[in-house]
C-alpha cells in the first residue's frame, strides 16, 4: 500500500514554476505577488556566494540537513549565501522508503518546503546508491529487485515533479581503484550492468523536466575510475539513453588532491553533451592553501561552459562529515573563512558589503540576477538593482536573451525592446527611488522555445 502524498496543493499555493508557466503573460497581478513572495533574504547581491554565481549563470548551493533549520544561524547563512541545496540524507532511500512500499517525506518536504520560500533550487540526492540502502531492498531477489527500484524511483520522482532541478539517479556505481569495474551492490550483482540504463529510463518518465546525473567520487580526474564513466556516459548519448550532467563530487584532502586535470576532466564529459556539475565539494585543510585550492575549483567550473553549479557539501565546519578535517567555508562560529573569500573572488563577487549594501565603488547603482524559479521549460529571472553610496530617483538595467527564448512577462519595472527583440531595457516603474545602499527588484519570465543561455544582465545606471 502506498503512502505517498501529493505535493500539487502545497505547490498551488507556493507558486510553482509550471503553473506560472501555464498562466503566462495574463497573470502579472498574480507574477508580482508570488515573485516578490519567493524574494531570497539577501538583498546584498553580489557579495554572497549565490548572487556571485548567479551573475556568472550559475548555482551556489549547499548539503543541508533537516534538523539543523531551527537553528537561527545556520538558516541565516544558508538564506543568505546560497540559492541552492541538497538534502545531505533526506532523499535517500533508507530515509524516504525505510518499510517497502511506505514513504515517508516529511523530512526532506521540509527542506524544499524552505528552499521554495526562499527562491532556492533543490538539487536530488539520491535514488539508486548501494549505501543508505535499507535491509529490505538488499534481502530481495533479481525480479523484485527491478520492480522495487523502478517503483522507488518513480513515486520519489512523482512526489517531487517539477521541484527539483537535478536529480542524482544513480550514485557511486563504481569501484574505486585502478579497474574501472562496477562496484558490486544488489543492483549491480542481481540485475546486471543494465541497472544504471534501467534507472535513467525509469527516472526520464518519472519526471520528463528534471536533468538526471550519474554521481560518483575519485572520477575528478583524468583516472581508470573516471574512464569508466566516460566510456558509460558516451555510450548512453550515443543510444540515446537519457542523461544529462554528470556530478563530480570533488571531497578532497591531503591525500586526494584537487587533480591538476580538474577542469580538463569536467571539459571532456562537457564535450559528450552533458552538463556537469560539482556536486559535494569539501576540501580539507585551512587558511591560504584551502583557499587557493578552493579558487581554483571554482575557476575549473567558471571555465567550462557546461559546468552549471556548484554544491559544497554543509555550511560550517562542525557538521560537515568530515569535521575534522574543517572542510568547508564557514567556521564553527560561521565566521568566513579565507576559503570562503577565495570562492567569492573567483565568482567575481567583492567581500566585505555590510548591511546597507554592495556594489562597485562609485557606481550609481549595480544590478544582479538570480533565477528564482526555473521549471526546465522556462524560468523567473529576478534582477536585484541597489544603489551605491549616494540616493538616486530612477534606474534602468539592459537584459539579453539569446534567441529563441523570449521574455513573456515583466513586473516591478517598465519593459523597451531594441529591434532584436532579444535586448530589453527595464527601467524603474514605481520603484525607483532609491536611498544610498537600498535594493529593490525586478523580475521577468522567459520562455525558453528550446534554447539554454543564461540571460545576460547589463551593468545598472541611473540619475
Ligand atoms: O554527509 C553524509 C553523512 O551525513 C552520512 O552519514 C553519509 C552516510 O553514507 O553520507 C554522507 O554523504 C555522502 C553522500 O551522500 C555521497 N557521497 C559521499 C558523501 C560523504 O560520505
Amino acid at each position: 500500500m502506498l503512502m505517498i502524498k501529493s505535493r500539487a496543493g502545497s505547490r498551488a499555493t507556493r507558486g510553482g514554476g509550471r503553473l506560472r508557466a501555464v498562466l503566462g503573460v495574463t497573470t502579472t497581478a498574480l507574477l508580482t505577488v508570488t515573485a516578490l513572495a519567493a524574494l531570497p533574504q539577501t538583498a546584498h547581491a553580489a557579495d554572497t556566494l549565490g548572487a556571485a554565481a548567479a551573475e556568472k549563470g550559475r548555482y551556489f548551493g549547499a548539503a543541508v540537513a533537516a534538523h539543523r533549520l531551527s537553528e537561527a544561524q545556520y538558516v541565516s547563512t544558508l538564506n543568505t549565501e546560497f540559492n541552492s541545496v541538497t538534502p545531505e540524507n533526506e532523499m535517500k532511500w533508507d530515509a524516504l522508503e525505510p518499510s517497502r512500499g511506505s514513504f515517508n517525506f516529511s523530512s526532506a518536504d521540509r527542506i524544499v518546503n524552505h528552499a521554495q520560500s526562499r527562491g532556492m533550487d533543490v538539487r536530488g540526492h539520491t535514488l539508486v546508491w548501494h549505501s543508505q540502502l535499507p535491509s529490505w531492498v538488499s534481502g530481495l531477489g533479481a525480479a523484485d529487485l527491478r520492480t522495487a527500484m523502478n517503483n522507488h524511483i518513480t513515486e520519489v520522482m512523482t512526489h517531487y515533479k517539477g521541484e527539483i532541478h537535478s536529480w542524482d539517479v544513480v550514485n557511486e556505481a563504481f569501484q574505486d581503484g585502478g579497474s574501472g569495474a562496477r562496484r558490486s551492490s544488489p543492483f549491480q550483482d542481481k540485475l546486471g550492468n543494465g541497472f544504471i540504463e534501467e534507472a535513467f529510463r525509469t527516472a526520464r518518465a518519472a519526471d520528463p523536466d528534471a536533468k538526471l546525473c550519474y554521481n560518483d567520487y575519485n572520477t575528478d580526474g583524468v583516472n581508470a575510475k573516471s574512464n569508466a564513466v566516460y566510456t558509460m556516459v558516451k555510450d548512453f548519448k550515443s543510444r540515446g539513453v537519457p542523461i544529462d550532467c554528470v556530478g563530480f563530487q570533488s571531497h578532497f584532502n591531503s591525500a586526494s588532491p584537487v587533480p591538476s586535470d580538474y577542469q580538463a576532466n569536467l571539459q571532456r564529459f562537457a564535450d559528450l553533451g552533458v552538463e556537469v556539475q560539482i556536486t559535494e565539494l569539501d576540501i580539507e585543510g585551512s587558511g591560504t592553501t584551502q583557499a587557493t585550492h578552493y579558487g581554483n575549483v571554482v575557476k575549473a567550473c567558471l571555465a567550462v561552459t557546461r559546468c552549471t553549479g556548484i554544491t559544497v557539501w554543509g555550511i560550517p565546519d562542525k557538521y560537515s562529515w568530515r569535521a575534522s578535517g574543517t572542510p568547508l567555508l564557514f567556521d564553527d562560529n560561521y565566521n568566513k573563512k579565507p576559503a570562503y573569500h577565495a570562492v567569492l573572488s573567483a565568482l567575481g563577487g567583492t567581500s566585505g558589503g555590510g548591511p546597507g549594501g554592495p556594489g562597485t565603488p562609485g557606481a550609481a547603482c549595480t544590478a544582479t540576477y538570480t533565477t528564482a524559479e526555473d521549471w526546465g521549460g522556462g524560468y523567473n529571472g529576478k534582477v536585484t538593482v541597489t544603489a551605491g553610496s549616494s540616493p538616486i530617483s530612477n534606474w534602468s538595467v539592459n537584459v539579453t536573451l539569446t534567441a529563441p527564448q523570449k521574455v513573456v512577462s515583466v513586473w516591478n519595472g517598465t519593459p523597451a525592446w531594441d529591434s532584436s527583440g532579444n535586448v530589453m531595457t527595464v527601467k524603474s516603474s514605481w520603484n525607483g527611488t532609491l536611498a544610498a545602499g537600498a535594493s529593490t527588484s525586478f523580475g521577468f519570465t522567459v520562455n525558453r522555445n528550446g534554447g539554454s543561455a543564461p540571460p545576460q544582465v547589463g551593468a545598472c545606471t541611473a540619475s
